[in-house]
């Protein structure tokens, strides 16, 4: 065995017998340190002959390769036995009350989307999510709104930048609403269906009352034998429960969706207290929903008969019940994200949604 066989042999053992990272460091600057011995080593090549220096250069450097990757490997081994040690001595008790107030707040929107899931829960109602960013056909084409038709230029639809990979045939654009949704769950769930869509919209809108993303919730029941009786009724149990108030007035004006046939657009009844309109009674009409008995076409475009199944549907903007519910002007500070506003107009985190105890508890 040469000298230099023996050193490496000793390092090696030194590198695995490190009980610490303090041990191991020790050995790395006896070893590769400014003065160690394999840095030592690498400084007699200069003084070495061209022929000697091409047999020891590659034997010293492959020493102090081997060195460096066995303190490498070392150094992995005792870090993650260190952190094993760490975790199976510390516990985090998340019982504990928080130290600090707690400075966050939940968003209206996110509480009336939780007051929201509540209610129709307790009518059988289950939630839907889909994704965002849809195509044509889901958007559109299956609600009955084909390409020429006017509802699209209505929509004020955001599109992506077509992709190459698809010659720009698929172009996907930014839901317009959150029927997509329902479309996908029909097409992938048997009937009955009940449920629940809400979720972030967009449309190329901007002013007072528009902001180019807004919250949308929309409801859907699929079932044999439903009626505009069975629309009427859910619609007024939910705006009794959500409004908290017995007195709520329902006037279904006809309208007209592409994806409903008959429409109804839906308006409750207001008082006026202090200046302000408060829900309830009947001094005016405000129009809070759209809604309707499924279309033929929309039933069919997901692979139903409609002859054996009917439904009915609605929409409405979440951001427009927050502020009729909690009281706000201006739709803009929802989405500044203004500290003072959120503070203001915000729920404690800790809160449960009030309506927990069932519809009309
Ligand atoms: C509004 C009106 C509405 C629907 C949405 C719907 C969904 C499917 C089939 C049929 Cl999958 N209809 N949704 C129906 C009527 C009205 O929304 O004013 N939204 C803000």
């Amino acid at each position: 065995m040469t000298d230099l066989d023996q050193m490496r042999a000793h390092m090696l053992t030194a590198i695995d017998a490190a009980a610490g990272l303090d041990a191991l460091d020790a050995v790395r600057v006896e070893a590769l340190g400014k003065q160690g011995r394999v840095t030592q080593m690498l400084k007699t090549l200069g003084a070495m002959s061209a022929d000697q220096r091409q047999v020891e250069g590659p034997r010293i450097q492959g020493l102090r390769t081997a060195v460096a990757d066995a303190i490498a490997a070392r150094k992995e081994t005792l870090e993650r036995a260190a952190l094993d040690a760490r975790l199976a001595s510390e516990t985090l008790d998340m019982t504990l009350p928080a130290d600090a107030p707690l400075t966050g707040t939940i968003h209206p929107v996110s509480q009336v989307m939780d007051e929201l899931a509540e209610i129709f829960a307790d009518l059988g109602f289950a939630v839907a999510t889909g994704p965002e960013i849809e195509d044509d056909w889901h958007n559109f084409t299956a609600l009955n709104i084909p390409e020429s038709h006017p509802a699209r230029a209505m929509h004020d639809t955001f599109y992506c930048e077509p992709q190459a990979s698809t010659n720009g045939a698929a172009r996907m654009l930014l839901r317009t609403h959150t029927s997509p949704v329902q479309i996908r769950t029909m097409l992938s769930q048997k009937p009955p269906i009940r449920i629940i869509a809400p979720g972030r919209t967009y449309r190329s809108d901007s002013d007072a009352t528009h902001t180019p993303m807004f919250h949308q919730v929309e409801g859907l029941v699929i079932d044999k034998g439903i009626t505009l009786g069975h629309l009427k009724w859910t619609l007024e149990t939910f705006l009794k429960a959500f409004f908290e108030r017995d007195d709520i007035a329902l006037r279904l004006r006809p309208s007209y969706f592409p994806f409903t046939e008959p429409s109804a657009e839906v308006d409750v009844g207001y008082t006026i207290v202090k200046g302000k309109r408060v829900i309830g009674g009947s001094e005016g009409w405000m129009e809070v929903l759209g809604s309707g008995m499924v279309h033929r076409k929309v039933i069919a475009a997901c692979g139903l008969d409609p002859d054996e199944w009917q439904g009915f549907a609605f929409g409405c903007g979440i951001d427009r019940l927050a502020m009729l519910k909690y009281g706000m002007d201006d739709l803009r500070p929802f989405f500044d994200g203004d500290i003072r506003w959120l503070k203001h107009y915000g729920f404690s985190a800790l809160d449960v949604p009030t309506l927990s105890g069932g519809v009309g508890a």
